[in-house]
């Protein structure tokens, strides 16, 4: 295992020796009013090979998404399967933390301020994460197998370089405009684009608790 992903890491290593190229431009987000965001927050790019020499990732390193004033944060991240994935609980309440998605399904219980449970993800796609305390509190993990995988967080656009050149699937997700996918044929040097997404979607996606019900009514929540 540990012997295959060497030699996948030098497969790559030769491959952008031998003619590295690369991706990038503006990432535009549009509001329902079309006014464009300022910058980039919570969005996901992903460049998938479709016929390139690209090995899949290894498992990255351990990730922690912290429970923060009734917040995860960070709201969006990336891992590859595999990888831990702590949630440092730094409130002074009980949290949880469950997903019910398909192939990364996992409930951590109920867990005290200070405390940190530790899940491992899976299976590639994107896991949607609440707490059953929380009803307000969501949370998004993208498990890939590129390599090439942002979170644009702060950024105006999109960098990927080096890049083996070859076909690849780009990606672009968020929150609050689902995704939309474009083929990008990438060459010898940057390959320049522009691409934008549109607000759709509530900040809040509507979901039931991890037992498939709905949520008790916020005057609850002063127990926790
Ligand atoms: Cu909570």
């Amino acid at each position: 295992m540990i012997r295959s992903h060497v030699r996948g890491l030098s497969l790559l290593a030769l491959a952008l020796r031998l003619s590295a190229g690369g991706v990038q431009g503006p990432v535009k987000i549009r509001e329902k009013d079309g006014r464009v965001r300022a910058a980039l927050m919570d969005c996901v790019a992903l460049l998938e090979p479709i016929d390139a020499p690209v090995p899949l990732a290894g498992p990255s390193r351990p990730l922690s998404i912290r429970t923060v004033g009734k917040r995860f944060t960070p709201r969006v991240s990336i891992a590859t399967p595999g990888t831990d994935v702590t949630f440092p609980n730094l409130d002074h309440i009980l949290h949880n933390v469950f997903s019910v998605t398909q192939g990364n399904r996992f409930d951590t219980g109920y867990y005290r301020p200070g405390d940190a449970p530790k899940v491992r993800v899976t299976s590639p796609g994107l896991v949607k994460l609440y707490c059953n305390v929380h009803h307000q509190m969501n949370a998004f993990l993208w498990v890939v197998t590129t390599p090439f995988a942002q979170v644009l967080d702060g950024r105006t656009g999109l960098q990927f370089d080096p890049v083996p050149p070859g076909t690849y699937r780009l990606r672009l997700w968020h929150p609050e405009a689902g995704e939309r996918t474009w083929i990008v044929k990438v060459g010898a040097g940057i390959t320049q684009g522009a691409w934008d997404l549109d607000i759709s979607l509530p900040p809040l996606e509507p979901h039931k608790n991890k037992f498939g019900r709905d949520y008790a009514p916020p005057a609850d929540d002063r127990n926790y």
